[in-house]
């Protein structure tokens, strides 16, 4: 590599390093930092989430449906210490693997290293991601699965939306590159959004197959607009999750958006003028 090249990546570096400070970007799943032994060597064991309990909940209106696991450190010791991270020391994301627009974001209670929550869930297959930063850890993004008895919903066709409704809420998203940006009114008047903890909003993305996983913060929402820079770690048909506040209460408008992921060529971040030379810099995940 040549001086000139070299200074050119770091330059890129430090670019997008700069890029994603400024932009709060969101973990994309799979980005595990390693919990290596202080004396080196060999593979890396990761965090990871183990059920407690049966892996197949009973059905929905049992009023026994409860989801119980825990954290485990790479030496498989139940993690007791958790970092508040918006506001919570664990976000836990649910999905059903065969339609993520079926979804749920809670908040389990903690106990003796038990993480708990009692959920309703129709019967099928799903994928839980447990979104948390051990303390003295990096964020980590634990998946781990799970079925649920009872009747199965029929299937659904995945359609591209530009638009949602929720609890009469209507929400428009607009994506212009990276830039996703969504208007909520109702009524067809403009609404004033809340933080929701501690953002203007929260967008969770989950790819459809392959059921990788980003959260991305916003910027402080601006009375009904709020946007995200969002930058997937694969291309492909992701749904995504609005999580927004208004007077109070949580609203989730749901979308299917076709996206291209980072470093599959052909598409060009916005880097807000920096000249971020020719397409070197993509593949920083
Ligand atoms: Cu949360």
């Amino acid at each position: 590599m040549t001086q000139l090249m070299r200074n050119r990546v770091v330059f890129i570096l430090v670019a997008v390093g700069a890029f994603v400070l400024a932009f709060g970007l969101g973990q994309v799943a799979g980005n595990k930092k390693d919990g290596a032994p202080k004396d080196g060597g060999g593979p890396t064991a990761p965090y990871t989430v183990k059920l407690v309990g049966d892996t197949d909940l009973p059905a929905a209106g049992s009023g026994k449906q409860e989801l119980r696991f825990e954290v485990l450190d790479p030496a498989g010791t139940v993690v007791t210490d958790y970092d508040t991270v918006h506001e919570k020391k664990l976000h836990l994301i649910v999905a059903e693997k065969a339609d993520p627009r079926i979804y749920a974001h809670l908040h389990p209670a903690f106990s003796d290293g038990v993480w708990s929550v009692a959920t309703d869930l129709v019967g099928g297959e799903f994928r839980l991601y447990a979104d948390t930063r051990p303390t003295g850890a990096d964020a980590q993004v634990l998946t781990a699965d799970f079925t649920v008895d009872g009747d199965r919903r029929a299937t659904r066709a995945m359609a591209v939306n530009d638009t949602a409704t929720v609890d009469g809420y209507d929400v428009a998203l607009r994506a212009d590159g990276t830039a996703y940006t969504f208007t909520v009114t109702k009524g067809g008047a403009p609404v004033t959004l809340q933080p929701y903890l501690g953002a203007g909003g929260h967008l969770v993305g989950i790819r459809t197959e392959s059921l990788d996983y980003l959260h991305a913060h916003a910027m402080a929402a601006k009375a009904n607009t709020v946007g995200f820079h969002v930058e997937a770690g694969s291309s492909g048909l992701w749904v995504l999750h609005l999580d927004f506040q208004v007077d109070g209460t949580v609203h989730d408008a749901t979308f299917v958006q076709r996206i291209d992921g980072a470093g599959m060529g052909g598409h060009d971040m916005d880097m807000g003028g920096m000249d971020m030379g020719d397409g070197e810099g993509h593949d920083h995940h």
